[in-house]
């Protein structure tokens, strides 16, 4: 029912094992080599933004030799953490604009979810009336593309936040403006000879953390929902025992759903399952690992075989046929270890190009014909399975996922007490907190990082937060840790809850952790959380909610980090984002008098996981008791 991390570690030390018969080298082995690690790196100390450097900051050479002090270089380097976050997932976002612009009726790319695109097309002041679908779609895709560059004005989407959430940001002059320039901003800032003022620095951090969560990743959202589907509960399985021994495993991995969606279809090609049967294999299984499996796990419930730091076992299984990857978290080390087994290591996008691997470039264009490629070398390589290599460890669990949005407020609706106005609103889940039934929730999201035992705080850090009745809304790798320990067996993980949120779940049918989808995904969280905000006639702050990202590692995280707090919602950390070398960066972020002062949240770094699940809960007790519930 439910696996414990002892139990995956087992699993992953016997793999580890199958890879030593072949000399695979690992993470495990890699993290040992670099430790310990460069102290000026890790309290973020170090300057080499320019070439009279690089500077480090000591107690005797307290500034570098153009004069900056260490909050300076430590509030640079956190902007320049965040606007590389911040320029993934936008482009990201990017992608999937480009790819709407290329759907058509009967192409490889299609509006699944028509009734959505008209739905944000009013929000935008677009027409619709007596446009087709796919006309609308690359008008559409073209306003969208425009966010990215346009000279004048602030982010579309924003209005979607409560007002006072915008007066907010207006005010602590934090709207951002295009994408990209909040990215060029940032790295103009942090150029040598430009802003060492800590408060600047992480004023922009935050700007461009918003231009992420409220700009680029909610298009990529938004518009991937649009041409996808927008995610519908759907039960699947999760861990490493998802991959077959019988069946052709191909592993889909990264980020933008454009490529996983074509291989899942192409593998479920007649023609496709029928090469696969005359090369002795039973059918064609595709799994995920990392936000991809996310994306096609909530879409088509496609099973979950790992996260950020399991990628390397699934190819140690000796099962893999090839593994398949755009772009974002994707391990070199996948290069030189598929060499080691048959494994076909496919690269796609001139984003993520990698050694020891076979690249076919993906385009819309010719993703059909690319995609059944890619499925047929997988197929074909079958046979070139070594079986005595063959080990997969027998642990998989249930999970239910596809909570977006649209829904988690239908699923409300099963809670809600024949009041017709509380229908189709968040109205049901806040009498549930206002009432005590929850006490409130928590979003849980990002990667997995080898300074924390990985998975051990997130699975354990819910663990205990629905046994106190807070209920979870988890994403990226967190998401997965939370399927593979079982905590989303639709079935089961109610009876880790405590009494309020088990009845809860009870009477929506729903597991303790709703899986809302990937990173980009996080923009689906800002959304609920405003309208919770509006629903309530409170503002985001004063909801008690919190945010925790217990085991990150990727500029990603730093800018989801950083809009998740913009709007105005405590963030818990249990890994140090490079900035504990400056008290005046710590205090901005953490401090009473600081981002707080500008968007009524802040940061909390703890790396002790037992006190970082005490704090959000003191947190979430705080903000009830401020309410006077
Ligand atoms: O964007 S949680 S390891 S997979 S960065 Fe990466 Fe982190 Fe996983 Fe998705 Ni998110
Ligand atoms: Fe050193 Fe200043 Fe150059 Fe940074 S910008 S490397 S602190 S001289």
């Amino acid at each position: 029912r439910f696996v414990t991390i002892e139990e995956m570690e087992a699993a992953t030390a016997s793999l580890l094992e199958n890879g030593k018969k072949v000399g695979a080298d690992s993470w495990q082995q890699r993290v040992k080599n670099q430790t310990p690690h460069c102290g000026f790196g890790e309290a973020g100390t170090c300057c080499r933004i320019c070439a009279m450097g690089p500077c480090r900051i000591t107690p005797k050479s307290p500034r570098g030799i153009c004069g900056c002090d260490v909050h300076g270089i430590v509030g640079r380097n956190f902007l320049k953490f965040t606007a590389g976050g911040a320029a993934t997932h936008s482009d990201h976002g990017r992608e999937i604009m480009h790819t709407l612009h290329q759907t058509k009726e009967g192409g490889n790319y299609q509006v699944k979810d028509p009734e959505k695109l008209i739905r944000i097309a009013h929000e935008w002041g677009v027409e619709t009336e007596g446009k087709d679908i796919y006309e609308l779609a690359h008008e559409m895709a073209e306003i969208g593309l425009m966010e990215y560059g346009k000279p004048f004005g602030v982010q579309r989407f924003l209005k979607r936040a409560p007002e006072h959430t915008q007066e907010l940001w207006h005010k602590a002059e934090i709207e951002p403006r295009a994408i990209d320039r909040e990215v060029a901003t940032a790295l103009h800032m942090t150029h040598m000879g430009c802003s060492s003022l800590p408060e600047a620095l992480i004023r922009q951090s935050l700007r461009s953390g918003l231009s992420d969560g409220w700009g680029g990743s909610m298009m990529g959202t938004e518009f991937s929902d649009v041409m996808f589907g927008t995610p519908k509960p759907v039960d699947t399985t999760a861990n490493i025992g998802v991959m077959e021994k019988d069946m052709v495993n191909i592993v889909v991995h990264g980020h933008d759903p454009s490529l996983s969606e074509m291989i899942v279809y192409y593998a479920n090609d007649p023609e496709m399952i029928a090469l696969a049967k005359s090369v002795g294999a039973k059918g064609i299984n595709i799994c995920g690992v990392c936000c991809t499996a996310n994306e096609v796990a909530m879409r088509h419930g496609i099973p979950m075989a790992g996260n950020f730091l399991t990628q390397e076992n699934v190819v140690l299984t000796g099962a893999c046929e090839a593994i398949v990857v755009d772009v974002q978290c994707i391990f070199p080390a996948l290069g030189p270890l598929s060499k080691c087994f048959h494994t076909k290591f496919v690269t796609t996008s001139p984003i993520a190009r990698m050694p020891d691997s076979e690249f076919i470039r993906f385009s819309a264009d010719n993703a059909g014909e690319n995609a059944k490629s890619i499925v047929k070398m997988a197929v074909e390589n079958f046979t070139n399975r070594k079986t005595d290599l063959v080990n997969i460890p027998n642990q998989v669990s249930h999970a239910r996922v596809g909570y977006s949005l649209e829904a988690i407020v239908k699923v409300l609706d099963g809670v809600a007490n024949s009041q017709v106005d509380t229908f189709g609103t968040t109205k049901p889940l806040l009498e549930c907190v206002t009432s005590g039934v929850l006490r409130g929730a928590v979003a849980m999201v990002g990667c997995n990082n080898p300074k924390v035992r990985p998975d051990y705080a997130h699975i354990e850090l819910m663990k205990k937060l629905i046994a106190n009745d807070i209920i979870l809304i988890v994403s990226g790798c967190s998401a997965q840790a939370a399927a593979k320990a079982g905590l989303m067996d639709p079935v089961h993980a109610k009876e880790l809850c405590g009494a309020g949120l088990k009845r809860v779940c009870e009477l929506a049918n729903i597991p303790p952790v709703l899986h809302m989808g990937s990173c980009v995904d996080i923009s689906r969280m800002m959304i609920l959380a405003s309208e919770l905000s509006k629903d309530s006639g409170l503002n985001i702050s004063q909801l008690p909610v919190v945010g925790c990202a217990p085991e990150w590692m990727s500029e990603k995280a730093v800018s989801i980090g950083n809009y998740v707090v913009a709007t105005g919602i405590d963030t818990f950390l249990g890994v140090d984002p490079y900035v504990k070398g400056s008290s005046e960066i710590c205090d901005l972020l953490t401090g009473e008098h600081g981002v707080k002062d500008w968007v009524e949240a802040n940061y909390t770094v703890e790396t002790d996981i037992e006190k970082l699940g005490d704090l959000m809960i003191e947190r979430i007790e705080q903000k009830r008791a401020a309410l006077g519930i």
